[in-house]
């Protein structure tokens, strides 16, 4: 540990009272010499020397000490040592009277200075506003908040490294997210003196991340974490990657990330249309040399890795936590519409919920998008589900879930183990374990729904007499837009990036390269709680492709007071999967040409219900551009450098016929 005094707290605005009198303006800076008077301001200092520069004495303060003793909080800062002597800047926010309270630590890439809203308010529920998922529990509840720079990212110091993993085989340094906060959290309790010494950590996405890497070692003061739409495996299914299919916007948050300390520098465009823009550059390696990314480290690691090797394998926070003991109580909070981290927080579940003998995991599942926890959560686009369902989070799960722990308040009766929404029915469920289900008295069984000719989808696996398929042309000169054009991947407009997992997929079902298989309409609910399975017996005339499946709810024609939604085709689960990794992630092959191939792929967990009258339906394609990278369909090495010439048409069959055909596997709750 680094001596202290190489402690640095840079500035303490103090609270009337807290310490004593508020130090006292310095005021103007010097009146010069040989001054007469007072000199009005603006006007040249009377009394200078003959021949001497005639001079206007500066206005600004030496060193102004703003006056906050009129606010509701104090806000510090302080540079908390590390043991390698890197200083990371940390804000701290102490709510006015705060005695014996918890702390609530969050560490991030974003700035801690920039994290929260409108920092010149003297009210403390107005610098967060809806900018942190904790600004009730420090405004109303008492509770210290902390946020803090990771290191080499904004105020902090060290070295930047992408979610940097933990030492070991891919980090040979001493340091990481798991000693940082280690040795953050031993500052705090004892430089904090309005605390309780206890200390709870959440965060959402990359602040997830930092939250799970918690749990490695935790400092015994560490009593409780609540990772939201946690980034665990960038490879399988969280921002980098999906199954092997680039994520092109990555480059766009390297770029961001990385050029600067400060993330100063933006990425530039020059189209209207994103659809255009990636299309121009051709592969996600071009875009990346036309935005100068050689510059930063991390983009050079997506590209060397495009398969699920062990540089991906070796940071799965999934699989690390399995081989940790479950020692701190851990709320995990996964959104069912994430369009950034839909994978992880369900894997960690999977991976720590075995090893959890005496109930320290705790499971919510709700109807958001990334993170919607901490804004209005009453609707997903033009899907409503009758209540701000966010709040009931903050304030049924989070705050009741951080009192216990902290606070030692007791647990409420009906926080169950499991908390999750079901869509559909747009109800809370109180669950024991995921996937059960219903509380009491049923199962899931896992029933087939097979793809059969003329686009239905049914429950029978009877073979026609003729085997069949259906096929389209799959164009990499016409990829499928996964939002209408024109498209603005970050923009949050009307086709926004937050709520594109619920639009209309009528938009693209129209099309030559879609194929759309639907049930007739339902006559009683159908209910699943878990992961779809997509079985896709397909072909190419190509050595690779990508294949689309979408689990989709087909709403009845007329919806009577919600008209709009009248033949709304909204997909509940969603993924993609590209075929040279069908069979191994971490070895791909080709697709061998016009050969009929099983390919499995394990959809985002649901917990849906569809209702009478509406249809269950499955779409399957090819593209989902540009969010996706085009796959040229011609094996190639490595698809960030796929040249022009590889990419080529392919035909494309689904062989939906009988029971070797294609099929949905549903999670189906039964009682
Ligand atoms: N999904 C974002 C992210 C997390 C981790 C790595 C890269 C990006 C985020 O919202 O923080």
């Amino acid at each position: 540990m680094a001596s202290s005094l190489r402690l640095v707290l840079l500035c303490c605005a103090v609270l009337a009272g807290a310490a004593g009198t508020p130090p006292a303006s310095p005021g103007p800076a010097s009146p010069g010499p040989a001054s007469t008077g007072p000199a009005l301001p603006g006007t040249a200092t009377p009394g200078t020397a003959p021949g001497a520069p005639a001079r206007l004495d500066s206005e600004l303060a030496r060193a102004f000490a703003p006056r906050t003793d009129r606010f509701d909080y104090t806000r510090r800062e302080a540079m908390i040592p590390m043991r390698d002597g890197v200083l990371l800047h940390t804000v701290i926010f102490v709510p006015r009277g705060a005695e014996r309270a918890p702390i609530l630590l969050t560490r991030t890439p974003y700035g801690a200075d920039q994290r929260f809203g409108d920092t010149s308010s003297a009210h403390l529920s107005a610098v967060m506003g809806d900018h942190d998922v904790a600004d009730e529990l420090v405004t109303r509840d008492n509770y210290i908040r902390v946020i803090q720079d990771v290191r080499g990212k904004y105020g902090s110091e060290g070295d930047y490294v992408m979610t940097r993993p933990l030492r070991g085989p891919l980090n040979p340094t001493d340091v990481d997210h798991a000693t940082d906060t280690y040795d953050t959290i031993e500052w705090l309790v004892h430089h904090t003196p309005e605390s309780n010494g206890r200390v709870g950590m959440l965060g959402i996405s990359y602040d997830g991340f930092t939250t799970l890497m918690a749990l490695f070692h935790p400092h015994p003061a560490l009593r409780a974490v609540v990772p939201i739409n946690a980034m665990v495996d960038g490879w399988r299914g969280d921002d980098w990657f999906h199954n092997g299919a680039f994520r092109q916007d990555s480059l766009v948050y390297a770029h961001d990330q990385e050029a600067t300390r400060g993330s100063t520098v933006k990425w530039w465009s020059d189209h209207y249309d994103d659809y255009d823009t990636w299309l121009a550059a051709g592969s996600a390696g071009e875009m990346a040399r036309l935005h100068g990314l050689d510059q930063v480290g991390f983009a050079a690691k997506l590209m060397s890795h495009p398969s699920y090797d062990a540089f991906w394998q070796g940071q799965a926070i999934d699989k690390l936590l399995q081989n940790e003991p479950v020692s701190v109580p851990t709320m995990l909070v996964h959104s069912l519409w994430d369009q950034e981290d839909i994978f992880g927080n369900i894997a960690v579940y999977k991976a720590i919920k075995p090893k959890d003998p005496d109930g320290k995991v705790y499971l919510v599942i709700g109807p958001w998008f990334h993170h919607q926890e901490r804004l209005d959560g009453f609707s997903v686009g033009p899907i409503a589900f009758g209540s701000d369902t966010a709040a009931y989070f903050r304030r049924e799960l989070l705050k009741p879930f951080f009192d216990h722990f902290l606070k030692d308040e007791p647990l409420p009766p009906g926080l169950a183990p499991v908390t999750a929404f079901e869509t559909g029915t747009n109800a809370w469920r109180s669950l024991a374990s995921w996937p059960s289900g219903c509380a009491d008295g049923c199962r899931i069984d896992h029933e087939p729904m097979f793809l059969q000719p003329g686009g239905r989808l049914g429950t029978s696996a009877a073979a026609p007499a003729v085997p069949g398929f259906d096929s389209y042309t799959a164009d990499p000169a016409k990829p499928v837009p996964y939002l209408p054009r024109p498209v603005h991947i970050e923009d949050d407009g009307a086709h926004s990036w937050q709520t594109w997992l619920t639009s209309d997929q009528r938009e693209v079902a129209s099309r030559t390269d879609v194929l759309s298989y639907a049930s007739p309409p339902l006559t009683a609910p159908l209910k699943i709680s878990g992961e779809p399975v997509a079985n896709i017996a397909a072909s190419t005339t190509g050595t690779d492709g990508d294949f689309v499946f979408k689990l989709i709810d087909v709403y009845p024609e007329e919806m009577g007071r919600s008209a709009a939604l009248g033949g709304y085709q909204l997909m509940v689960s969603a993924d993609i999967l590209r075929a040279r990794y069908r069979n191994d992630p971490a070895h791909p092959a080709p697709m061998p040409s016009d050969q009929r191939q099983m390919l499995r792929l394990a959809l985002p967990t649901a917990n849906h219900v569809f209702l009478p009258g509406h249809r269950v339906m499955v779409q399957i394609q090819s593209s989902w551009f540009p969010l996706y990278d085009r796959n040229p369909q011609t094996y190639v090495k490595n698809i960030f450098f796929a040249k022009p010439g590889d990419y080529r048409r392919a035909v494309v069959k689904v062989f939906d016929a009988g029971p070797t055909g294609s099929f949905i596997d549903l999670p189906v709750v039964r009682r």
